[in-house]
């Protein structure tokens, strides 16, 4: 065989007919049977003309790829070979595989289109053409293949044209397209998915659609069979870990100790202040059975706690001494409204803080009630990157058993629909005197005690989610998120391996910085279902690492927020903490931008009620009359434009008298009534 082998390389074999090719295969002793039949020209009639003969027939497609190799693939008739899965297996990507020319083929393999076959590979002596065979063609016994003219089909055994092959001194590859269809298949109903799980409403064009959206798909919330209430999964759920660890720790700076009450109040406690309680009746939510059986005495479910906090404090408090008195707890609350519920803005059941404290005097008090107004600016704007204005609420607006409310207010920029975001009230004596909460004072005079209370909920979620989502879903800013960086390796097979490996290892290090850095290992999805996907949980920066990657020792960045796209070498890892502190900074510096320039001063009803209809929050020179309040609502809901789909109540209403603010002139007047002027006042229609 060697010598023929020789032989035949020297003289430059050529197999140009059937003749030809039987004489090679009778000179290797390989048996083989010819059938003659007339011209075919397809796989099919090639079938139905070989229909009786026993042996797999076999197609041969004629293939360049895009850096200009030439293939000759030999597949079972039976096995599915499209250019997009060759691609693939030949790692030249799904369009990278296409029709070889056919002068070219000719030119190559010496056979016309129509009788290609692998004998032809014996014309090819420079090995142009590569080999690729189906990987179901090494499981049939024998193989009918075309002897250089399609007017012919010669039955030859498996292994002797393996032999025949050797002879001519050819090496194959074999391909497997049964296992990569079979993953391609999977990716491609993931694929499917991605487009159910993509968000299919701009927020532009229904903000309550795209709300609902981007809460559920992107993993915050679960709807749940009770109206008004829904699941917070991990992904919220950790958002208010961070806030509460935030929040927590700087009120026990302050001198606060968390402590818990029961949920259930009975209906005299909750009655003991009737000026608190008068309006929010109806919300109450009352346990009336056990079982089948009546309660001898309904009992209520908390809607706030300072009449379950109070009665204590009346006993704990005796002397100076035992002041200030500072609690706080982090519990559920339960107000069953009626007004449309939205997860996190408006539920019925709700998480939050409540801080209540009480002190000797009222200077103390109002100290406290700014340091934790700010406290809570922090939260929104330092931790979910949300703006807010700072101010004191009307007389109409403060909460009634109080004696002044200051708050945080923000808007949605999408609907200009103004949010209270948490509030920090002086109670002033009204609950002391109600509980009976006093002390002696140095002079062993009877003193009530002065009193706060403060509130900050699960709405802050909402608000940060209304920010800064968008058409892809969820936008997290880094000191909230869960996961700040989403490490997405993009193997191929042939560096698999290390692409995986180093990914690991860039993980480990970023949690070595103190970043929250996490993997996407999974092999059932495309690399481009995981930027879908992380896009859509709002993960603040994406780390992309493939084998180019490997090669130039360097990762992929990809920002959330803004979709910028950053190259950064291996060895300068070390800067993403940084990174993730600008996109911090930069989301807060561009809604506070924002929020700017969508607060507008106005002076006269007219530029009044244009800016309102404008989505705009409105500041204007006001007298604080309850009555001149009252007057606005109504006038602006009856010519409000109502626009459709929206929810907005169409009443704009005050939202705080701004703490920053310019100076009342002594000429200035109410923008509404005209009286004298003696605050600015901001307006908004609101949640
Ligand atoms: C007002 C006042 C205050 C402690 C806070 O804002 C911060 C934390 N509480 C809460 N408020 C109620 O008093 C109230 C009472 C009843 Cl009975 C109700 F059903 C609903 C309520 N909603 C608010």
């Amino acid at each position: 065989m060697n010598i023929i082998f020789r032989r035949l390389s020297m003289e430059k074999l050529h197999l140009r007919t059937r003749q030809e090719v039987e004489a090679l295969l009778g000179s290797l002793s390989i048996p083989f049977n010819t059938i003659e039949h007339p011209e075919i020209k397809t796989v099919k009639e090639g079938l139905e003309v070989c229909a009786g003969v026993s042996g797999a027939f076999v197609k041969n497609l004629y293939i360049k790829d895009k850096k200009d190799n030439y293939y000759l693939l030999s597949a079972l008739h039976s096995t599915e070979t499209p250019y997009k899965i060759l691609g693939k297996l030949l790692g030249v990507g799904a369009s990278g595989v296409r029709a070889g020319p056919p002068e070219k083929m000719q030119e190559q393999l010496l056979v016309v289109p129509g009788a290609v076959n692998p004998f032809s590979l014996a014309n090819d002596h420079g090995n142009a053409v590569k080999f690729l065979v189906d990987k179901n063609i090494l499981s049939v016994e024998s193989l009918l293949l075309h002897p250089m003219i399609n007017t012919a089909t010669t039955k030859i055994a498996t292994a002797d044209f393996l032999k025949f092959l050797t002879h001519i001194g050819r090496e194959y590859k074999v391909l497997d397209f049964t296992e990569e269809k079979e993953e391609e298949k999977k990716k491609e109903e993931v694929a499917e998915e991605v487009n159910i799980l993509g968000i299919s409403v701009p927020k532009e064009s229904n903000l309550s659609d795209w709300y609902s959206e981007v809460i559920t798909k992107g993993g915050m919330i679960e709807y749940y069979d009770v109206s008004g209430c829904y699941i917070l999964r991990p992904w919220a759920y950790m958002i208010w870990e961070e806030i509460q660890k935030k929040f927590d720790g700087d009120i026990k700076k302050l001198g606060v100790r968390n402590s818990y009450f029961p949920m259930f109040v009975s209906e005299k406690a909750l009655s003991t202040e009737k000026n608190h309680i008068e309006g929010f009746a109806p919300e109450v939510a009352w346990v009336t059975k056990s079982g089948n059986t009546d309660l001898e005495k309904p009992i209520a479910i908390r809607p706030t706690s300072e009449t379950i906090m109070y009665p204590a404090f009346s006993k704990w408090i005796r002397s100076h001494r035992d002041l200030p008195l500072k609690l706080n707890q982090w519990c559920n609350v339960v107000r069953w409204e009626f007004k449309h519920p939205t997860p996190f803005l408006r539920t019925r059941e709700f998480l939050w803080q409540e801080g209540h404290t009480a002190f000797a005097t009222y200077e103390e008090a109002a100290v406290e009630v700014r340091q934790i107004l700010d406290l809570y600016a922090s939260v929104y704007e330092d931790l979910l990157a949300v703006p807010v204005i700072k101010g004191q609420k009307s007389e109409l607006e403060k909460f009634a058993g109080g004696f002044y409310t200051t708050t945080i207010e923000s808007f949605i920029p999408t609907n200009g629909k103004a949010i209270q975001c948490a509030t920090s009230h002086c109670l002033g004596q009204n609950f002391s005197n109600m509980f009976d909460i006093w002390f002696e004072d140095l002079k062993g005079k009877k003193q009530y005690v002065w009193q706060n209370s403060w509130g900050l909920t699960t709405r802050s979620i909402g608000v940060m989610v209304m920010w800064h989502g968008d058409d892809k879903g969820l936008v997290l800013p880094p000191r909230v998120a869960a996961t700040q960086v989403i490490v997405v390796p993009i193997p191929n097979k042939k560096d698999l391996n290390q692409v995986m490996e180093k990914s690991r290892e860039i993980v480990d290090e970023l949690k070595k910085l103190g970043v929250r850095a996490d993997i996407d290992e999974r092999d059932n999805y495309h690399p481009g279902w995981k930027f879908n996907h992380w896009e859509l949980m709002g993960v603040p920066l994406r780390l992309e690492f493939g084998p180019k990657d490997l090669q130039s020792k360097q990762v992929k960045l990809v920002t959330r927020y803004n979709k910028t796209v950053t190259v950064l070498p291996l060895t300068e890892l070390s800067k993403i903490p940084e990174m993730l502190e600008d996109i911090q900074k930069e989301m807060f510096r561009n809604a506070k931008a924002l929020i700017e320039k969508r607060v507008i001063k106005a002076t006269t009803w007219d530029e009044f009620m244009k800016e309102l209809n404008q989505k705009n929050l409105i500041l204007t020179p006001w007298c604080q009359q309850n009555s001149c309040e009252e007057t606005v609502k109504k006038r602006s809901a009856e010519e409000s434009k109502l626009e459709e789909g929206d929810h907005l109540t169409g009443a704009a209403k005050t939202l705080c008298m701004p703490f920053e603010q310019e100076p009342i002139l002594p000429e200035e007047k109410c923008f509404h009534c005209g009286l004298a002027a003696t605050r600015r006042v901001l307006w908004g229609r609101s949640y």
